[in-house]
């Protein structure tokens, strides 16, 4: 019986490695000429479970049959039959046999000067208002849109590389943009000669990017490998590898990084450990970090509007800790059950204080604190989990979204002083609706149907009329430069 037992385990396992095998020959025939000898990436994106993460196997079986329109992958599905298919996601889905390493010389290697910056004109090389441009990232062919944001006409639009994540970052003069895709490259782009200047890759899996406030230095925190990278923001140059680690030398992934620019500091929230990073760029080179110890691991966090306490928390906890950055202690904790989504709440006015709010990403309410007593407000009861959250100073309403509910064509805008939804809006029945961003002046707000036939839909934020409506490959974020650079009030930073 044991013998027959023995037999069939070999059996099953050499079938499973010859499986493996053909996969990886299938791989190594039809996909390693654009996604690199080891997944890594080429001129397609990496194809490793961490890149993969957003994706569901059938999803990506359905790329690999049919291809994505308007990019370079065509679909395969007369070259391979759907159980070569299966077996070729599964194998994607599976970590290399050796884990991929990225370091300071493959960095280098990766950089492309496209325009050297000093050989093109220094004023706009257009006729739109340079700080009401707004930068439109449209997840659906990954592509970005520059857009007139007085006529709401695009300027340009182009490839931009695979899966953008977060805000873009600016220049503190609003020339230049900064864009970081999820494997890794930093793309540097100058928006009065609408040109690409450069680009680096400085990861196999990027959170996000920030500029600092004197527009030197570019900070881009890693998943893979666990570290932060520091560039120059002229062209993008490496600096320096700083390796998440805390004291004891334990790795960790980086959550975010952020510019907090009255401290003249990048603050970085780590993800395996419990510190809280400062960088400060005013000093010399290397940067050493600056380390605060926190109660959990930080997925991510916000600050207060002078920048001295940062209010973080992680995705499993149930509330958030409050610290004050100059001293690194914790002053307080916040009850917020529905994991908040920090980095895109905002704060406002209200009776004479500062208030902050911010959607969950598991429950349908939007959290509002008090910013001086951090005593929670009230939890608005919303049609379910959101995302995002926007307003503007001359807006009475803070415009959020269901993005993860039964009700996710909604668009619910808050009244910033009685706390209560004061209307819905509904731009395509039947298709996501999220992420608002507002005109330098706040008198348009411009919102995204999340659709591959959807739409940039903008409304007058007064009388909220439907003004113009035009037609997008699941625009996912938009940004203004003059709100971005000037980090005014109901902006994320
Ligand atoms: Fe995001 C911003 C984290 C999933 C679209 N998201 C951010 C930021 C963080 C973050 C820390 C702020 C960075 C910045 O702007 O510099 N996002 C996370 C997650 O941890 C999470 C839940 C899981 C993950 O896979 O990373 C997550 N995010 C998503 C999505 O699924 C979204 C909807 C689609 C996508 O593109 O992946 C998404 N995140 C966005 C967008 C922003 C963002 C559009 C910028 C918001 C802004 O207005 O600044």
């Amino acid at each position: 019986m044991r013998l027959i037992a023995l037999f069939a385990t070999l059996l099953i396992s050499t079938a499973a490695l010859a499986a493996g095998d053909d996969a990886e020959q299938l791989y190594r025939q039809h996909c390693q000429s654009c996604h690199g000898s080891s997944r890594l990436g080429g001129s397609g994106p990496a194809l490793l479970p961490e890149s993969l993460d957003r994706l569901k196997p059938e999803q990506a079986c359905a790329v690999i049959r049919n291809g994505r329109p308007a990019t370079q992958m065509a679909g395969f599905a007369s070259q391979l039959d759907d159980s070569q298919i299966e077996r070729l996601v599964d194998y994607l889905f599976q970590p290399p046999a050796v884990r991929p390493v990225w370091e300071a010389a493959d960095i280098r290697a990766s950089h492309i000067i496209v325009n050297r910056p000093d050989s093109l004109p220094a004023q706009p090389q257009h006729k739109s208002d340079p700080l009401n441009l707004f930068v439109v990232v449209e997840s659906g062919d990954h592509h970005v849109t520059i857009l007139d944001g007085e006529r709401f006409e695009p300027l340009t639009r182009f490839a931009s590389r695979y899966a953008l994540h977060g805000g873009p970052k600016f220049s503190p003069d609003g020339r230049f943009v900064y864009f970081a895709s999820r494997d890794g490259w930093i793309t540097l782009y100058d928006l009065h000669n609408l040109k690409t200047i450069a680009e680096i890759r400085v990861g196999l899996n990027t959170r996000n990017l920030a500029v600092s406030d004197d527009g030197r230095w570019a900070l881009a925190g890693n998943y893979l490998p666990g570290n932060l990278v520091l560039l120059d923001a002229r062209d993008l140059s490496l600096v320096q590898v700083i390796p998440a680690q805390d004291l004891a030398g334990k790795p960790s992934r980086v959550s975010a990084v952020y510019t907090a620019p009255p401290r003249h500091s990048f603050v970085v929230a780590l993800k395996d450990v419990h510190e809280l990073w400062e960088l400060p760029y005013a000093g010399q080179q290397p940067v050493t970090p600056r380390r605060l110890q926190v109660q959990d691991y930080l997925d991510d966090f916000s600050f207060t509007p002078d920048y001295r306490y940062l209010l973080g928390s992680s995705r499993q906890s149930s509330g958030g800790e409050v610290i004050d950055l100059d001293n690194g202690r914790k002053i307080a904790e916040i009850p917020m059950s529905g994991m908040p989504h920090l980095g895109s709440g905002i704060y406002w006015r209200r009776d004479g204080r500062w208030v902050f709010a911010t959607p969950n990403i598991r429950r349908g309410v939007i959290s509002v604190v008090d910013l001086q007593d951090w005593k929670p407000i009230k939890e608005i009861t919303t049609d379910g989990p959101g995302f995002f959250m926007r307003s503007h100073a001359d807006s009475p309403y803070a415009w959020t979204d269901t993005f993860l509910g039964k009700k996710n064509d909604e668009i619910l805008l808050i009244d910033k002083q009685s706390l209560e939804i004061a209307h819905r809006l509904q731009p395509m029945p039947g298709k996501t609706a999220g992420h608002v961003e507002f005109t330098r002046d706040g008198r348009y707000a411009l919102l995204s149907v999340w659709d591959k036939d959807g739409a940039l839909v903008i409304y007058d934020a007064h009388s909220l009329r439907e003004v113009k409506r035009i037609p997008m490959n699941k625009p996912s974020g938009k940004y203004n430069v003059g709100n971005k650079i000037g980090f005014v009030e109901g902006t994320s930073h």
